[in-house]
């Protein structure tokens, strides 16, 4: 598998190296900085399912403070890329085992010294991250290494953490803090091992905790420190934990930490890992997603992916649909563990969507659209800022993309499909369904003309349009839901008939199950007209019928937000992202080849893709109709935003950087899926060839009811073989 490297130093590429190089092991993120970086260069180690909210300002995920602090002077001068400039700099990530790298070679009066590092995350103790710095000059030399914990880190609103204690043990630094809101502990710990003498000196300085060590360095001799660091957040022992974890990590020494990371990644790889043969750029691509996709995969129920993965704080670190409908299908083909994670996460979430249907005035549950712990709803009112004025903007996110309810009960049925696991039916999952339903069961408004019922004021997939009827993804997918509600309590019903009796009689749902009944096939479903497109909402065609490159013409800022109510596209059939092409890419079985074909080609050209979410679904639904060529172009943009970084990097005022989960989940899909043409029925599994020319051969593996199937697919056949064992 190739390295993601680059050579020479850019310092404009700062921020997005840091997404391209993240580290992460779903407990935390590490974005690819390097050692010398502060607040400034955005270091953060983000952590996962842990939030805070200062005042006013949006509640977010923590960043916790940075334990992988070095710097290096000499004399006066600190080696530092963005200060004086390197002979060499290369930098970059090895997805083969989540190790991340930097060499930069500096040169100072008549010395080269060259500092390299590797780093990575522990991926089975999770709270825990380790580097190994080595310095060496060619010729005698006096320098100045400072290491240990960087408190001052970057936070996009505002500071979360209030330190409580800073601990030096022996070699050992803890710092202990809680969070400001829910008074939650956080503890970062550090301690290196040397293979040199010279004593450390603590320092207090500039918000750091460091131990300064002043190193008469002999040419050519490699000074190494390796840290052995981490974050514990939550429990109440943390820090206890974290000194046990840290001390123990310690002991068994890096190699063997080395070692082990390195096994663990053999083995997801070797279930995980696709080959794209012909095509080396695809083949990158693919795996950089799949290694973020493992990189961010749940740790525990409490906890999903959010959308930005653990790059940071953008989207306030929540977990959006994106999780179920684009990332959920590959823990599905090779990590059940972490599917479960992701469908139980909803199930806790349960109470928090419960709250919000109440506070709306709804029955049942209404899942957040961002959802932070226990499903607690963080979208806000205004979740977007003007480009040109900075007022915020008024958008109905939170209170109309009312899809999202049917994103988690689809969720759930491909798990117990895939898994067989019907117990979690009986952890909450019906439970989880039918109050989904119900909720859809209290917004949908009957209409006396057509006698049928429809969703009114809502928002699609295409968030440029907001508050219409009857969108057309929308509708299919309450229809869905209440469908799938019945088809899992009759699935409880024949595994035991008596538990579920049991529990609709205990949880008061007879009447409420009578309903979901009677409602199907009672939802507005809008059809294919004539020339077979499906109006993505009503009133739809009606909009101005304007060129996406005559749209462009009239914006004003080039962070334009286009959407909402003074939006350039709102008047406009421009749409943000694929709407109506995403109910066919995946409920492709509900229509024809006609329909689909119709479709795409209606919508391809009206489509901004102004969302990460949007090529993967035009690549999924072009393989579908035959065009794989077309679809291509797509899947490739979506396989390599994070390596490219062309994805956009504002909405409106508001910066929405950071790892896409979503593409890197939808490019998987339109890999297996669209070109291989996968197909599960129950256990067996059927696959296709619709390769384009550009990809001579496919070869994945698909973890099927415990069996491992290998699928191999080329121009003109696909095979699938299966393996004995696990
Ligand atoms: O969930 C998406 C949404 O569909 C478009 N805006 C960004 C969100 C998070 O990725």
């Amino acid at each position: 598998m190739k390295n993601i490297e680059h050579k020479g130093f850019r310092k404009n590429e700062i921020i997005l190296d840091g997404i391209r190089y993240l580290l992460g092991n779903g407990y935390f993120g590490y974005r690819g900085t390097l050692s010398e970086y502060t607040k400034a260069e955005m270091v953060a180690l983000n952590l996962n399912g842990i939030y805070d909210q200062m005042g006013e300002l949006w509640r977010e995920s923590i960043n916790a403070f940075n334990p992988l602090y070095t710097i290096v002077r000499v004399r006066d001068t600190e080696l530092n890329p963005t200060k004086i400039k390197p002979v060499s700099h290369v930098q970059g990530i090895r997805i083969e085992d989540g190790v991340f790298y930097r060499e930069t070679v500096f040169s100072i009066k008549d010395h080269q010294i060259k500092i390299s590092s590797e780093r990575f995350a522990d991926q089975k103790q999770r709270q825990l991250l380790y580097e190994r710095y080595v310095i060496k000059s060619d010729s005698n030399l006096k320098v100045d290494l400072y290491t240990g914990i960087d408190l001052d880190v970057y936070n996009l609103s505002g500071k979360h953490l209030e330190i409580l204690d800073q601990v030096d043990e022996a070699d050992f630094f803890f710092v202990k803090a809680r969070t400001k809101q829910l008074g939650l502990p956080v503890v970062v710990g550090e301690t290196t091992t040397r293979n040199f003498d010279a004593k450390g000196e603590v320092l207090n300085q500039n918000n750091k905790l460091l131990r300064h060590y002043s190193i008469q360095m002999e040419a050519e001799s490699e000074y190494i420190i390796e840290k052995f660091t981490g974050v514990c957040h939550t429990r109440f022992d943390s820090y206890e934990h974290l000194d046990m974890l840290v001390t123990k990590a310690q002991k068994l020494g890096y190699l063997r930490k080395f070692t082990e990371n390195k096994a663990f990644w053999r083995e997801k790889w070797d279930i995980s890992g696709i080959e794209v043969i012909g095509d080396d750029d695809a083949e990158l691509g693919i795996n950089y997603s799949i290694y973020q996709l493992i990189s961010s995969r749940p740790y525990s129920d409490r906890v999903s992916i959010p959308a930005r993965g653990l790059s940071g704080q953008v989207y306030k670190g929540a977990v959006f649909w994106d999780t179920e409908m684009f990332m959920l299908p590959f823990f599905l083909n090779t990590d059940l563990e972490s599917a479960r994670h992701i469908v139980m996460y909803r199930i806790i979430g349960l109470k928090g969507a419960k709250s919000k249907a109440e506070a709306y005035g709804f029955k049942g549950a209404f899942y957040a659209w961002e959802s932070q712990e226990d499903g607690y709803e963080a979208c806000s009112d205004y979740n977007i800022t003007d480009a040109l004025t900075g007022e915020p903007v008024r958008t109905y996110f939170r209170e109309k993309q009312i899809h999202i309810n049917g994103a988690i009960v689809n969720a759930l049925g491909r798990y117990v499909e895939r898994s067989g696991d019907i117990d979690i039916l009986f952890l909450g999952g019906l439970e989880m369904a039918i109050e989904c339903s119900k909720f859809y069961l209290d917004y949908l408004t009957y209409n006396r003309d057509t006698k049928l019922y429809e969703a009114l004021q809502v928002i699609g997939p295409d968030e440029y349009h907001e508050l219409v009827d009857n969108n057309a993804y929308t509708n299919y997918l309450i229809d869905f839901v209440f469908d799938k509600t019945i088809e899992l309590i009759e699935l409880a019903r024949e595994e035991n008939p008596g538990k579920i009796a049991q529990f609709i009689k205990d949880k008061d749902y007879q009447a409420e199950i009578q309903k979901i009944r009677q409602m199907r096939q009672k939802v507005y479903l809008p059809g294919p007209d004539d020339t077979n497109v499906i109006e993505q909402f009503s009133g739809y065609f009606e909009l101005e019928d304007i060129t996406l490159a005559d749209l462009k013409k009239r914006i004003k800022h080039p962070n334009e937000y286009l959407g909402g109510k003074d939006g350039v596209a709102t008047p406009t059939k421009i749409i943000k992202q694929a709407d109506v092409v995403t109910l066919l890419a995946l409920l492709p079985e509900k229509f024809t080849k006609v329909v689909k074909k119709a479709n795409f080609n209606y919508y391809e050209p009206k489509t901004e893709h102004g969302s990460s979410l949007s090529a993967s679904m035009h690549a999924l639904l072009a393989c579908d109709i035959g065009k794989p060529n077309y679809a291509y172009e797509h899947f490739m943009s979506s396989a390599l935003i994070d390596l490219n970084g062309k994805a956009k990097q504002f909405a409106g005022g508001i910066y929405i950087g950071g790892t896409h989960l979503a593409a890197c989940g939808g490019a998987y899909l339109a890999l297996i899926y669209g070109f291989c043409g996968l197909k599960h029925h129950n256990y067996v599994l059927s696959a296709d060839t619709r390769l384009t020319s550009k990809i001579k051969e496919v070869r994945f593996k698909i973890l099927n009811k415990n069996r491992l199937a290998a699928i191999k697919v080329t121009g003109t056949t696909a095979n699938i073989t299966w393996e004995n064992g696990k």
